[in-house]
């Protein structure tokens, strides 16, 4: 079987441990390749190179417009290949190829865009209220950055971090999801074409516990960027507040996707559906609470079980299949068991509620397009994140109710509104407490715009420019251009 190594310092690096961990292809539920299992002996050695590269050589040495430049030239080589690592990360993910396809073309957007920001970095003079001094600021990078991903959208997620970070300065140990490493270790090599020097960027493969809680105790790592579940989200945020690190936390939602009476119902079912199926319903804003307004309640379920009956399941490499597998055996058993929690709390399980059962999904990792109705909001399937193709239609009477409904949660990431009304949508995109608002579509994303979590479901935010302030920080520097020290034992 294929064995892929890490890539520290330039070159890949032969890991301490020698030991190895199967990557599945989702699909046929089978190995496919093997990842190196690194430990805090591999942490300590790409640490080392990510900080010696930050320190002094020729990255230390660059300005920002070179920084800008090597940025767009590895844009312009992810644009390249952007077929072959979209299709390497659905045989690692099982996630659809017109999805990957779809990020992987864009992605490149990410590495312009930043490249474009890297020498528009500067300070403010400050008109200061004292006289005899000059004051001003400089945007400094905050050094050695862990970057921590998921097993989802890795080569996206990684692009939300890595562009602004290294537009920054920084340099950057990334740490990918051990059920999904094969496209970050291909990927880095583009960043060593383009001519980023060695130590830039390095990638240490293996277990949270081992690889990545080592990488968020490391002293010379200055920032933990993260994507990830809450609980370890919460973990790293603990752990990482001993030594005052910087964090960005991208964590869960359970995003309600609301429909009024007065919405294009043509348009909202398919939102709908695109909500909690796109991916398998394997994204953090997925919409996975429906939430109807009571008159159309029952010609919508209808209408949404009508056309999720229709999606296409089986292999993900096809440009047909609408609906892939779940990309890890323990996320398919979370899912399960949620379904089943589900029937137990009393919620009516209207569509699937089961592995599927057909010849195209073979022997991978299905789940047939599952729908609750009945659902009330303060079920445990109403309440937390299942990661899956299971949607909770929850009914509303009005505007109030429905903002109530909607912010009865601790996550708030992202949420919908359906109206054809312009005052009813402005008003509910107030009231909602979430860090994305859509009205009248759902899931669209940009590099230009502000992505992050309301509540438990983040801290800090990416894309756009305030992006790069996550990993920068902020110098005073005052200039005695006259001023007399009167009482040197007083401060003034
Ligand atoms: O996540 P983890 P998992 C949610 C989703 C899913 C659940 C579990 O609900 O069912 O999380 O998925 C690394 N110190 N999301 O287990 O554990 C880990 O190795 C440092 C939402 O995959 O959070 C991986 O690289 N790092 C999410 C990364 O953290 C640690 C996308 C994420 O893994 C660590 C994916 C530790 N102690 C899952 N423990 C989203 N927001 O999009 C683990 N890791």
């Amino acid at each position: 079987m294929k064995q892929l190594p890490m890539y520290i310092d330039g070159k890949a690096h032969r890991h301490a441990s020698g030991r190895w961990i199967d990557s599945h292809d989702p699909y046929t539920g089978r190995a496919w390749a093997q990842i190196a299992q690194g430990d805090a002996a591999d942490v300590e050695f790409a640490v080392q190179a990510a900080d010696a590269a930050f320190r002094s050589g020729p990255w230390q040495q660059m300005n920002a417009s070179q920084r800008g430049l090597l940025l767009h030239r590895v844009g312009e080589l992810i644009a390249r290949d952007a077929a072959q690592l979209a299709k390497l990360e659905v045989q690692d993910n099982g996630k659809l190829i017109a999805e990957m396809s779809g990020q992987l073309h864009y992605v490149p957007q990410w590495y312009y865009y930043f490249g474009g920001l890297a020498d528009k970095v500067q300070g403010d003079a400050i008109p200061l209220d004292k006289k005899g001094y000059f004051n001003f600021t400089r945007h400094e990078p905050l050094g050695v950055v862990a970057v921590i991903t998921p097993w989802n959208s890795p080569l996206l997620i990684l692009s939300w971090k890595l562009a602004p970070a290294l537009a920054a300065g920084c340099t950057v140990v990334i740490k990918p999801s051990e059920f999904a490493s094969a496209s970050t270790l291909a990927f880095v090599r583009l960043f060593e074409e383009a001519g980023f020097p060695p130590g830039v960027v390095n990638v240490v493969t293996g277990y949270g516990r081992d690889v990545g809680a080592a990488l968020v105790e490391h002293t010379l790592v200055k920032k933990i960027s993260f994507t990830g579940s809450d609980e370890t989200g919460r973990h790293i945020n603990a752990q990482a507040a001993r030594q005052f690190k910087r964090v960005s936390l991208e964590l869960g939602g359970k995003s309600p996707n609301i429909v009024f009476e007065d919405a294009n119902l043509d348009d909202a079912v398919n939102g709908a559906v695109s909500g909690i199926l796109a991916a398998t319903g394997q994204t953090c804003i997925a919409g996975s609470r429906l939430l109807l307004q009571r008159s159309i309640h029952d010609e919508f379920t209808q209408r949404l079980i009508a056309l999720a009956k229709t999606a296409r399941m089986g292999d993900p490499q096809s440009h047909d299949t609408q609906v892939g597998p779940v990309t890890t055996q323990p996320q398919l058993d979370k899912i399960m068991a949620y379904i089943e929690v589900a029937k137990a709390e009393g919620a009516t399980l209207a569509l699937g509620g089961a592995r599927a059962d057909r010849p195209e999904c073979g022997s991978g990792w299905f789940v047939e397009p599952t729908v609750f109705t009945g659902v009330h909001n303060g079920m445990r399937i109403a309440q937390e994140e299942v990661f899956g193709p299971v949607l909770s239609i929850i009914p509303f009477d009005d505007e109030d109710e429905a903002v109530k409904i909607a912010n009865d949660t601790r996550y708030g990431l992202g949420a919908a509104v359906w109206t054809s009304d312009i005052g009813r949508a402005i008003r509910m995109s107030e009231r909602i407490q979430s860090g994305t608002v859509w009205i009248n579509t759902y899931r669209a994303v940009s590099y230009m715009s502000p992505f992050g979590g309301y509540k438990d479901s983040g801290v800090g935010r990416e894309n756009g420019i305030d992006a790069l302030k996550e990993y920068l920080q902020v110098k005073s520097v005052w200039i005695n251009t006259g001023a007399q020290t009167a009482n040197p034992f007083v401060m003034r």
